[in-house]
C-alpha cells in the first residue's frame, strides 16, 4: 500500500503533553504528526487529526530540528525506505506518548482551509497496525471520520474535549453524481450510521465513497477545480511533496512479504 505520509506541524502542546517532552527536545525543535492518507486530493477539508487515545506514539528524531510523531511501527519501516532518516534501520525515538496525552494540540495541517490550525482529537477506532495510527479527518469525504466527528461533537465533555475542536465547518471538495458534494454525510445518513462503532456498515460506506469518488467524482475546490479526482490526485500529491509538506511511505505487503520469505 502506497500512503502519502502529511506533515502536520505543531503550534502548541497541551500541558499533559509539555510534562511529558520536557527536556526531551532541543530549543526550536520543529515536531510533525505523520498521518498516512490514500486521498491527498482531499486534503483541503482537514478539519482536525486523529490519534488513538490508548495508543502508542514515538516522536522520532528525522534530523537535529525535524522530530515525527508515529507508531514505532512506522518509524521502523520509514527507517528502511529512503529519504525520512538519516541513517538506514534506524529510528531513534526521543520521547513516547499515549495518543490521549496530546489530545488538543493544535497544528498546522497543510492545503487546509482552517489556517488558524486544527486540533489532534481522539479517535477510537483508529488501528496501531496501519499507516502511522495517526490519521487526518476529513468529514466531507470519509465516513469513518464524519461519523467520529458527529460523535465527539455530540459527546465533547465526555471526551474530555471542547466542542469548537470538533465543529470546524465542513468544506464541500468533491461533487459526485451519486452522493452529491458531501459524500460521507450523504452515505452515513442514508445507511443509518449511528457512531463510529458500526464498523461493517462504515466499512461498506468507505468502499462506496473510494468507488464513487475515484471514477466519478471531480474537484470543486482549489487549484485543480474542475479536474477528476483521478486527475487531481498525483496533482496534489506531488504539490505537496514539492513544498516538502509530504513524502511517500510505503506499508509492506504481509502476503509478499510471507510469500517470498
Ligand atoms: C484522509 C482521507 C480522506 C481518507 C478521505 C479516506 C477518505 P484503507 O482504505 O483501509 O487502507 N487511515 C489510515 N491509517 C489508519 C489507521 N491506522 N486506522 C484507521 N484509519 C486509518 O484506509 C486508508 C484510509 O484510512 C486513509 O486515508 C486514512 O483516512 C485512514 F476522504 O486519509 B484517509 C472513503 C475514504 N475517504
Amino acid at each position: 500500500q502506497e500512503y502519502t505520509a502529511l506533515k502536520l506541524k505543531v503550534k502548541e502542546w497541551p500541558e499533559s503533553a509539555k510534562k511529558i517532552l520536557d527536556g526531551k527536545l532541543p530549543e526550536g525543535a520543529n515536531v510533525y504528526f505523520i498521518p498516512a492518507t490514500l486521498r491527498p486530493e482531499t486534503m483541503y477539508g482537514q478539519t482536525c487529526c486523529f490519534v488513538g487515545p490508548n495508543i502508542e506514539y514515538g516522536v522520532f528524531k528525522v534530523s537535529e530540528t525535524e522530530f515525527f510523531v508515529c507508531s514505532q511501527r512506522a518509524a521502523r519501516n520509514m527507517s528502511y525506505q529512503p529519504g525520512i532518516f538519516p541513517i538506514w534501520g534506524e529510528w531513534p525515538r526521543v520521547a513516547s506518548f499515549k495518543g490521549k496525552d496530546v489530545i488538543g494540540t493544535l497544528i498546522d495541517a497543510p492545503l487546509s482551509i482552517h489556517k488558524d490550525g486544527v486540533r489532534i482529537l481522539p479517535m477510537e477506532t483508529v488501528k496501531d497496525t496501519k499507516g502511522t495510527a495517526v490519521v487526518t479527518c476529513v468529514p466531507s469525504d470519509s465516513p469513518d471520520d464524519y461519523a467520529t466527528v458527529m460523535d465527539l461533537s455530540k459527546k465533547a465533555e465526555y471526551y474530555g474535549i471542547k466542542k469548537e475542536w470538533v465543529d470546524l465547518e465542513i468544506l464541500p471538495i468533491i461533487d459526485t453524481p451519486t452522493y452529491g458534494n458531501l459524500t460521507a454525510k450523504r452515505l452515513v445518513e442514508e445507511m443509518k450510521i449511528q457512531s463510529p462503532k458500526d464498523t461493517k456498515k462504515l466499512e461498506e460506506a468507505k468502499e462506496k465513497a473510494y468507488k464513487e469518488g475515484f471514477y466519478k467524482g471531480t474537484i470543486i475546490y482549489g487549484e485543480f477545480k474542475g479536474k477528476s479526482v483521478e486527475q487531481a490526485k498525483n496533482l496534489v500529491r506531488k504539490k505537496l511533496m514539492d513544498s516538502g509538506d509530504a513524502f511517500n511511505y510505503a506499508e509492506p505487503d504481509g502476503k509478499v512479504m510471507s510469500r517470498s520469505g
